[in-house]
């Protein structure tokens, strides 16, 4: 690893931490940081012994969203660039069987916060929030944050956040739904990795098939989805894992999961 990367990311046994690394633009997304991000995703997800992985940034900030300063390079618009180097990113954790955290500390802002909300949990400093920045700064919601705030908050909240540049404490996401925990400032690393340790030593194929079909499930008609569960439902039974933990169930024992 180079000291001049735009990302860190660690592993630590079964969780991984990928960390935004530009502190002085608070954690600004710029082209190089995007490609890094696409490259230690893809790596993760080739690895089989991680199950759980964080996304946090490095300072005061989580991240301000798109690096204001660089324009696009390489690109002719922002259709060639989202396609080219936010959207993959974003799918991928969209996409992975693996559970995505966002430890968000300080401002998450524009398509930071569309990052944040794409992942599968939400863990908050007291000081952090959520800033639809885009209107700001005569933009809309982009990285799906469109998608995302309408069906986390409907319509009317969600419009109104993203045409008056709306910002979200970390109480008010906590209150909405969005946060799944809000934590002291000094303490959102270790309460997050509390928690990816936890999630870790759980069932990771009932883990990716819930998070599969919770994915896709909304848009889906409620006699489709009874359907996929039991579908899903039927493998994660045949599975050597929920075997194992129901003979250690019966035997009083703590089961280990093994993904298989
Ligand atoms: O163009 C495209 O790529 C299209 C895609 C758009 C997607 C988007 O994400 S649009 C939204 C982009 N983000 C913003 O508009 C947020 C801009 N930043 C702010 O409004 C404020 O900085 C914050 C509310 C986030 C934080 O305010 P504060 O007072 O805590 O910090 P600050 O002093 O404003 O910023 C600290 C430094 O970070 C400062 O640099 P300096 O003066 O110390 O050298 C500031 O310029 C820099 N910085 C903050 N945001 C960005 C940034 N540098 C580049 N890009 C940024 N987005």
């Amino acid at each position: 690893m180079t000291n001049d990367q735009a990302i860190t990311c660690t592993t630590d046994g079964a969780i991984a931490t990928i960390t935004l690394n530009r502190p002085a633009s608070l954690n600004a997304f710029t082209q190089k940081m995007r490609l890094e991000l696409i490259d230690a995703t893809a790596l993760l997800e080739q690895d089989d012994t991680v199950r759980v992985v964080i996304l946090t940034g490095a300072g005061r900030a989580f991240s301000a969203g798109a690096d204001l300063t660089e324009g696009m390079p390489g690109h002719a618009n922002f259709v060639e660039q989202c396609a080219a180097e936010y959207k993959p990113w974003l799918m991928a954790i969209h996409d992975s069987a693996k559970i995505y955290i966002a430890a968000v500390n300080g401002v998450c802002a524009g398509i930071a916060s569309a990052v944040a909300l794409n992942c599968d949990l939400v863990v908050m400093a007291e000081d952090a929030y959520l800033y639809q920045a885009f209107s700001a700064i005569g933009l809309m919601p982009d990285g799906g944050a469109t998608w995302l705030l309408l069906q986390r908050l409907g319509y009317q909240r969600a419009f109104e956040l993203a045409v008056d540049a709306g910002k979200l404490s970390a109480e008010q996401c906590s209150d909405l739904g969005i946060a799944n925990k809000v934590v002291a400032n000094d303490q959102l690393l270790n309460e997050t990795q509390t928690l990816a340790e936890r999630l870790a030593a759980g069932a990771p194929l009932a883990q990716g098939a819930t998070k599969k079909l919770m994915r896709r499930a909304a848009q889906m008609s409620y006699s489709k989805v009874i359907d996929e569960e039991a579908r899903l439902q039927t493998d994660l039974i045949a599975s050597e894992d929920s075997q194992n933990a129901a003979k250690a169930f019966l035997e009083k024992r703590k089961p280990v999961f093994r993904g298989r």
